[in-house]
């Protein structure tokens, strides 16, 4: 497990932090935009309208004037960063190509702003990104170079890895991110426990499951919230987030390529797991930037029992 804050240790910023990782330059220029983008955004969370903005995303969702805003913050920070050729957000219908030539560039896909419709009840939201090398965004995500998530929370924290672990940083009262976390590690197993979906439209073996955790004392931790469920199995190193298959939505709810695949990294490199039921979330071929599949993700051993559980229906 990770120290706790406390010692001159922890005093290391982001970006010298990251040139001590031995990643490119331009990878390292990269996490950094992002980090800085994501001051705009929780200033926006914090300040912004909460009203709708009058248009629809990719999935006929309403959006919101903070999910539009947040996006044109990403966005216009990606396309100024001179090292990234491709830019696919949940909030954009189609892949915005910023350069044709991919050399020693990157391809982000992002959520800008997940959870968007919690923040008028004043719940934690997050930011979700995932990084490839060069300019094809639909390919598995076992392939990407990083992955983040940014959590507007109490304090705001900042969870990445580029392969090497997984770090955590928190932003000071100067708006600088400082580490708090490294090497964050999970159990084999835990007791917490957090199901998306409605439970009347769970299929038999997703029912099955639930009861398994309930009799074994797990306790129910969800708050609609991917980011910040997700951030509380992996800083606490323990139990499963599960967003299944419903009887009216085989796939789910939540996306491959903006939600699952980063969030799938950052859980692996913890070495928790994360799979649709069959396979390997990282594993799967995207076949569009729109694709859901479900998920249950978070340590080992919660995820195998739901995989035979699960016993090959999904
Ligand atoms: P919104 O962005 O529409 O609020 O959805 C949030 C989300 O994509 C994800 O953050 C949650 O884990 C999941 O949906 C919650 O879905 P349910 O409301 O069906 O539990």
């Amino acid at each position: 497990m990770g120290k706790e804050p406390g010692s001159t240790k922890f005093q290391t910023d982001f970006r010298r932090h990251l040139r001590e990782q031995n990643i490119s330059g331009n990878l390292v220029h990269l996490l950094c935009e992002i980090a800085e983008a994501s001051k705009y955004v929780i200033n926006a969370v914090r300040t912004g309208d909460l009203g709708v903005a009058g248009t629809s995303n990719l999935y006929g969702e309403e959006q919101l004037a903070l999910d539009v805003l947040s996006d044109r913050i990403l966005r216009k920070r990606l396309m100024y960063s001179g090292v990234v050729c491709n830019i696919a957000s949940e909030e954009m219908d189609e892949i915005f190509q910023v350069t044709s030539n991919p050399l020693g560039m990157f391809s982000v896909a992002y959520d800008p702003l997940d959870g968007s419709s919690l923040v008028d009840v004043n719940l934690a939201v997050g930011t979700i990104v995932g990084i490839y090398q060069g300019d094809n965004l639909l390919q598995p995500g076992r392939n990407m170079v990083g992955a983040m998530y940014i959590l507007y929370g109490p304090r705001v924290s900042m969870v990445y890895s580029v392969g090497k672990g997984v770090y955590e940083f928190t932003m000071n009262h100067l708006m600088e991110f400082t580490l708090t976390r490294e090497k964050v590690q999970m159990k084999p197993s835990g007791d917490i426990y957090s199901p998306g979906g409605l439970r009347k439209k769970y299929t038999p073996e997703n029912e099955a499951y639930i009861r398994y955790l309930e009799d074994k004392g797990s306790k129910l931790r969800y708050s609609g919230g991917f980011v910040p469920d997700i951030n509380q199995i992996l800083m606490k190193g323990k139990g499963i987030f599960m967003y299944p298959a419903l009887t009216d939505s085989p796939n789910g709810k939540l996306r491959l390529l903006f939600e699952l695949n980063p969030m799938a990294y950052l859980i692996e490199q913890a070495g928790g797991a994360a799979t649709n039921g069959c396979m390997p979330i990282l594993d799967m071929v995207p076949e569009g930037l729109d694709q859901r599949a479900p998920i249950y993700i978070g340590c080992k051993e919660d995820v195998a029992k739901a995989t035979e559980f699960l016993n090959g229906v999904c």
